[in-house]
């Protein structure tokens, strides 16, 4: 499939760089590279060049390469122009190549239609952009990992087993002779259970990946001078949050990004909690509750020369009972015994000094193992929400699929719905507005 018009952008970040490239793609590039270039190239040949404006003269030199089609990226005729990486120039060529026929390239056009092409399937092309955004190594390693196809793979290998399980159970439908004896001794059931173990490890793969993508809120609260901005700043390594010996210091949330081995982790630091009758601090716990709501994880800050207190308990019961707690024991440079970790009753407790950085290793395993990273990566799959969504839909009509399996049809019904359900991540069964949503989030130039 070719589209009609041909397409430019520049490839490379705006800015200053020893090279800038321009990308042009479309159905026959032989008169504007011959314009450009006063020369046609040969196929895969880095070529020496002077880009050419429409009076003749020089814009810049550098090198061009063509890439005729289906081989290239976008599976059409590919024009690369690799020129001086500044901004004037670029901007002339580019002008340059809208002269010679060419529009600009909306975000993510040149792998949209790579994709429209058969060059890769949609997961794959949602890991270029996650591969260009990868903010971590353990981020960029799973997103090379999908683009590579291994998380398609996965996918197919699932689907076709859907397929090969679906095309018994419907032999069966068809001729009713056979019926269950037959299913038996195909050992339908047997070939399920390998589908959902298949499943379960792709899934678990999956939100690895996802939380390497978007990473986890977590919210410290606790009552006032406790050390949570203090704690903050020990996980920042900066000063990002002021940090007093007045209670109430901290109003307005602060909000920091960390990495944990790659492991993104949006922490907040809240107002301390009290009773108070000034305007201003009860605004600033307002937030802190309103940053609970949204938190996936809360850290639960106690000075370790009280243990908990009556106002920790009642602030202990106030956090929503669905919401993971991990109580830090803070100030332990106060006292002279401690013990690392503990877990009470269900309820797992960390001691640390924030002033002095003592504990922040166990600290930083039990964040890491509260988020649900149980891995060091090598598995995971950079997955976005749209992917889980639809693996753990796959994974309701696999286990409906279970529940029916006397029922020929309701079998062979929830077999194919997994199976849809997994196509769609792969884009085999894509709407086209699911396509726009992609690909408009992409950068120019890719
Ligand atoms: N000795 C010691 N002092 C600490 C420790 N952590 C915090 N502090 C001190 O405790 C006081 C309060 O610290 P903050 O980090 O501002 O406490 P907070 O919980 O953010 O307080 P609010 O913002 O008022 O809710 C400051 O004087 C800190 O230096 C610690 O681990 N050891
Ligand atoms: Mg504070």
């Amino acid at each position: 499939m070719q589209s009609a018009d041909t397409i430019a952008a520049v490839a490379t970040a705006p800015g200053r760089g020893g090279i800038g490239v321009i990308r042009v793609s479309g159905k026959e590039l032989g008169a504007i590279t011959l314009s450009l270039l006063n020369k046609s190239l040969l196929p895969r040949q880095a070529s020496l060049s002077n880009f050419l404006a429409g009076d003749g003269s020089v814009i810049d030199q550098g090198i061009a390469l063509f890439f005729p089609a289906p081989h290239s990226f976008t599976g059409e005729d590919v024009l690369e122009l690799q020129g001086h990486g500044g901004n004037a120039v670029m901007q002339r060529l580019l002008k340059r190549c809208l002269e010679l026929g060419a529009r600009l390239a909306e975000p993510g056009e040149f792998t949209r239609r790579a994709f429209l092409n058969d060059k890769l399937d949609l997961a794959q092309a949602e890991s270029v952009a996650d591969l260009i955004d990868a903010a971590s190594e353990e981020a960029a390693k799973s997103a090379i990992r999908s683009l590579q196809g291994e998380f398609s793979r996965a996918i197919h290998e699932i689907v076709d087993s859907l397929i090969n399980l679906r095309m018994l159970v419907e032999a069966c439908i068809d001729f009713p002779d056979e019926d269950v004896d037959f299913l038996e001794a195909a050992d339908a059931l047997g070939k399920l259970g390998k589908i959902e173990t298949l499943h379960q490890r792709l899934l678990a793969n999956a939100r690895q990946g996802r939380l390497l993508r978007e990473g986890i809120h977590v919210v410290l609260v606790g009552q006032p001078n406790v050390g949570k901005s203090s704690l903050l700043n020990q996980l920042a390594g900066d000063e990002v949050a002021i940090v007093t010996p007045i209670a109430g210091t901290t109003r307005d949330t602060v909000r920091e990004e960390i990495e944990i081995y790659g492991v993104p982790f949006h922490i907040i630091d809240t107002a301390g909690l009290r009773e108070t009758s000034c305007e201003v601090e009860q605004i600033g716990i307002n937030r802190t509750w309103a940053a609970v709501e949204k938190a996936s994880l809360a850290l639960l800050l106690l000075d370790a020369r009280e243990g908990v207190t009556p106002s920790d308990q009642s602030i202990l019961s106030r956090l929503p009972p669905q919401l993971p707690v991990l109580q830090v024991f803070n100030k332990t440079d106060l006292i002279p015994h401690f013990s690392g970790q503990e877990e009470k009753a269900g309820v797992a407790s960390v001691y640390v000094s924030a002033k002095r950085g003592d504990g922040m290793d166990i600290l930083h395993d039990r964040l890491l193992n509260l988020a649900g990273w149980q891995q060091t990566g090598e598995g995971a799959f950079m997955a976005r929400e749209r992917h889980i969504r639809a693996l753990e839909l796959a994974a309701t009509h696999i286990g409906a699929a279970r529940k029916n399996c006397q029922q020929l049809e309701f079998f062979a019904e929830e077999l194919k719905l997994a199976q849809v359900a997994l196509s769609s991540i792969t884009g085999e069964f894509s709407a086209d507005d699911l396509l726009g949503e992609i690909f408009s989030r992409f950068c120019i130039g890719k």
